[in-house]
């Protein structure tokens, strides 16, 4: 098991468009062994290969109190998704400490491999729906700040930005 180190908004990586996994082996078997872990570790519910600085279509979930239901999702397809919206609260391991509000759709249906290379229809609402739709954006190279106005994301890069430097310099 392994610790993978996360990419930090404005990285431009996160803005790859990832690939779709052509076989579930044992390396992608490990990745996702190395994202749950990274996952946990940094106490998110959610974290996509993008992040990770890998580019190919794998998402692990776990919004469980008890933090042992973990959702794995290979070249994960929207298949649905409801009319009505709802707003919530996101954050996002790559942009630490930034809270706002985004409007998605209420309920999702989603078709995807799971670890085991089989394929699986997961039906979302509610904070799972969101964190799926948040996920699939990673793989898109989208992340959350950009559905926020101009004004707020130029702040969020240079308070970013600041934070890398005081960090580096430290
Ligand atoms: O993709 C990520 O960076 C993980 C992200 C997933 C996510 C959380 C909340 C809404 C949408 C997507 C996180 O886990 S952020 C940290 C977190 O645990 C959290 C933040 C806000 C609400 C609930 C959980
Ligand atoms: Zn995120």
């Amino acid at each position: 098991m392994a610790l993978l180190p996360i990419l930090y908004y404005p990285d431009s990586r996160l803005h790859t468009v990832a690939k779709p996994v052509r076989q579930v082996d044992a390396r992608i078997r490990q990745l996702i062994v190395d994202m749950l872990e990274t996952m946990y570790e940094a106490s998110g519910i959610g974290l996509a290969a993008t992040q990770v600085d890998v580019h190919e279509r794998v998402i692990v979930i776990d919004e469980s109190e008890e933090r042992n239901k973990p959702l794995v999702l290979i070249n994960p397809e929207l298949t649905w998704s409801s009319p009505d919206l709802q707003v919530s609260d996101e954050g996002c391991l790559s942009v630490p400490g930034i809270y706002d509000e985004v409007e998605r759709a209420a309920a999702v249906k989603v078709s995807a491999l799971d670890a085991e290379g089989h394929s699986r229809v997961i039906e979302a609402e509610g904070i799972l729906a969101v964190c799926i739709q948040h996920e699939m954006d990673h793989l898109l190279g989208k992340v959350f700040v950009e559905y926020l106005s101009p004004l707020k994301r130029n702040r969020i890069k240079t308070k970013m930005l600041k934070t890398r430097r005081d960090t580096e310099r430290a």
